[in-house]
């Protein structure tokens, strides 16, 4: 199950014939600098080439009127004189003899790709194609777009291929107004677009643009807008709003597939975004859609106008859908005042729509009058003081580190009558651990748990910890006779020389009594238990009063509580314990192994219970990279708990600050 990879140099052959500083950006480079990155760095050879092909007008007509089709179709014979006449009904937009031929392959390399996907010839893949789709609408180019790939793709793969349900992330940071429309009132199609906005000040200024377009009829909720309302913007806050809206929604949509507007403007140094979000934030916005709609996701490209930033956002992509280790992502800063405000906004318009966001924002009020006018003269001296700034093509930033796949991916650590899984490497034989950590061991409870290897288990786990710490190993599983004293004994015993921060993520509930204030480990643990007491800031009870087994009680926990907070905290190893009994399902399971793949370069030692090996299948699957199943019940409306999750995560916003999803001056 490969990567696809789709370009051609065909979509490289046509460019701005006459003067126009609005059109100035989009040139024929960045499809071949995007390539050529791919090229250079190896990654185009680890990715299954597909052609494009053509879209045929059957297949642009899903999309687009006839008369707009007819009109197009006679670009390939104008004059100049006529193109640009052509050109001028248009916004933000050119045309050339050749592009016509581009449009066409364009939208027929996101055919491509969705009938690679979906037909599994390979698991995901992104299509390199010029023009750009996600602004053109069915009787109009724009915004650079001739036609509308993406949305294209997302009929094509409803028509063709029985997808039911598509999920379309739009993270360009241009709002992707022909998408908004083309699936308003259709439920089957959720849209999600976050976007440089600035009060409508901003391309393409329309009013629907803003967090209450919610769609149309019975397609309300399924159009998700998250407006910017200024620039700047950073890590931190594309991963709040992924955590936040798009995640928890997306899971409960349940995609059959996810098609992503892959634009690249949204990143640091783009002269029309004028974000700071750095190129590495890609590879993490790409893997938390990974383990959606089983693995099966498109990335088709739309804009991007800083050749290098873009080029080194393309490479953060593409590494990613291969299945690489995750850059870690250091020194994230809060949630700015801004971005907290239009969070804020998005999730109390889109609460009664998603059952996952009923009690988004419970206790904050909506008087919002005074603080936003505060807010409002903020923004302004903001947008002021930015104009003196120097350009963003002038902007640095340092290059994303490499990210190296360590030569063993997982690992075992099982008592020699236990099978090992496929795929995965029995560790049998470690080095002497030496004295003094030998009786530190002898100390612990092992042996009293009656394990008379005891110490050889440990020794082995030293020495995988050791190996994840130098990359050697990628993560691994291990099964012990008494998982809470494996967890005490990791975490002092075998990490203290190793690690600076251990997040440790307990699944159920089981005692660990010891010392957590130093901020060596950050514990989660979440458990069916409701009495449990958040003792300090390291360690966080999450407690979901129906269990484990609450599907929708375990989504919010990951999206609203560990997530954010393992970004926050930024561990050098995931300690993931599963106690026997929890009552978490098996595709449960192997998401959250899935999901916190994010933290620690991808370094998870996960420890399960010897009697609990019911579920090695399903652990080994997702250590090894492969894609969660889809978690089908959230479909079916199941209770909740009434919003003690948020409460809690309320109470922890003053020690975590990306769990906040408002503003202080709107609340
Ligand atoms: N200062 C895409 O990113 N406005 N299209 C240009 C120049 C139009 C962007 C103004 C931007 C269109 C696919
Ligand atoms: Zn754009």
């Amino acid at each position: 199950m490969g990567t696809a990879l789709i370009y051609d140099e065909e979509m490289t052959k046509y460019k701005l014939l006459w003067v126009d500083p609005a059109c100035k950006i989009e040139v024929p480079e960045r499809l071949s600098v995007s390539y050529e990155a791919l090229v250079r760095t190896g990654l185009s050879d680890r990715c299954v080439s597909v052609p494009p092909r053509e879209a045929l007008d059957a297949e642009i007509l899903l999309v687009h009127s006839e008369e707009y089709l007819e009109g197009v179709k006679k670009t390939p014979h104008m004059t100049l004189e006529d193109l640009k006449e052509f050109t001028l009904q248009y916004g933000d937009v050119y045309f050339h003899p050749n592009i016509y031929h581009c449009a066409k392959l364009a939208a027929g390399s996101a055919l491509q790709l969705v009938d690679s996907v979906m037909t599994g010839k390979v698991r995901n893949g992104m299509a390199l194609v010029r023009p750009p789709g996600h602004h053109s609408m069915r009787s109009a180019a724009s915004g650079f777009c001739v036609f509308n790939n993406v949305a294209i793709a997302a009929r094509y793969a409803k028509q063709k291929h029985g997808a039911e349900r598509v999920l379309i992330v739009d993270w360009d940071i241009h709002h992707g107004q022909g998408v908004q429309y083309c699936f308003e009132d259709d439920p089957s199609v959720l849209y999600f677009s976050w976007h440089r906005y600035e009060h409508q000040k901003f391309w393409p200024n329309l009013r629907e643009s803003d967090y209450d377009s919610v769609g149309k009829g019975s397609g309300a909720g399924f159009n998700v807008n998250v407006p910017w309302n200024e620039v700047g913007m950073e890590n931190s806050d594309y991963l709040s709003v992924f955590c936040h809206v798009l995640l928890p929604v997306a899971y409960e949509f349940c995609p059959d597939l996810v098609l992503v507007c892959a634009g690249f403007d949204s990143a640091i140094g783009d002269p029309e975004g004028e974000m700071c979000a750095t190129p590495d934030i890609f590879a993490h916005l790409t893997h938390l859609l990974m383990n959606l709609a089983g693995g099966k996701l498109c990335a088709v490209l739309e804009g991007g106008y800083n050749l290098t930033s873009l080029a080194q956002s393309v490479c953060q992509t593409v590494q990613t859908l291969l299945g690489d280790p995750l850059p870690q992502l250091a020194n994230l800063r809060s949630p700015c005042e801004s971005a907290l405000e239009s969070l804020q906004c998005v999730r109390s318009v889109q609460r009664q729509y998603w059952s996952i966001l009923k009690h988004a924002a419970d206790s904050a009020t909506t008087d919002v009058s005074t603080k936003r006018i505060k807010l409002a003269k903020a923004e302004e001296e903001k947008a002021e003081t930015a104009e003196d700034e120097r350009s963003q093509e002038e902007k640095v930033w340092p290059e994303p580190a490499e990210r190296l796949r360590p030569p063993v991916c997982s690992v075992s650590v099982l008592p020699d009558d236990a099978a090992c899984p496929d795929g995965l490497k029995r560790l049998a034989s470690s080095k002497d651990l030496g004295p003094l950590l030998v009786s530190r061991i002898r100390n612990r409870s092992m042996e009293d748990a009656g394990d008379a290897d005891g110490v050889a288990t440990f020794s082995r786990l030293y020495t995988l910890i050791e190996k994840m710490r130098t990359n050697e190993i990628g993560n691994g599983v291990a099964l012990v006779p008494d998982v809470a004293a494996a967890v005490e004994c990791v975490v002092r015993d075998l990490c203290s020389d190793l690690v600076s921060r251990v997040l440790v993520v307990c699944v159920g509930k089981e005692e660990l009594n010891y010392a957590t204030a130093d901020g060596k480990m950050l514990v989660v643990q979440i458990s069916g238990e409701d009495k449990e007491e958040q003792k300090g800031k390291y360690y966080i009870p999450v407690c979901l009063k129906k269990g484990c087994g609450d599907t929708v009680g375990f989504i919010q926990a990951v999206f609203g509580l560990l997530l954010p907070l393992g970004y926050e905290y930024d561990p050098g190893l995931v300690l993931l314990v599963r106690v026997p009994g929890s009552g978490v399902g098996d595709c449960m399971w192997q998401q959250l192994i899935g999901l916190l793949k994010g933290f620690a370069k991808g370094h998870t030692l996960v420890l399960m219970q010897t009697n609990d090996g019911a579920c090695m299948g399903p652990t080994a699957s997702a250590l090894l990279g492969h894609p969660a199943p889809p978690l089908q019940e959230l479909l079916t409306p199941l209770p909740d708990d009434g919003g003690a999750l948020e409460r809690m995560r309320e109470r922890l916003q003053a020690d975590w600050k990306m769990l906040q999803t408002t503003g202080e001056w709107v609340c």
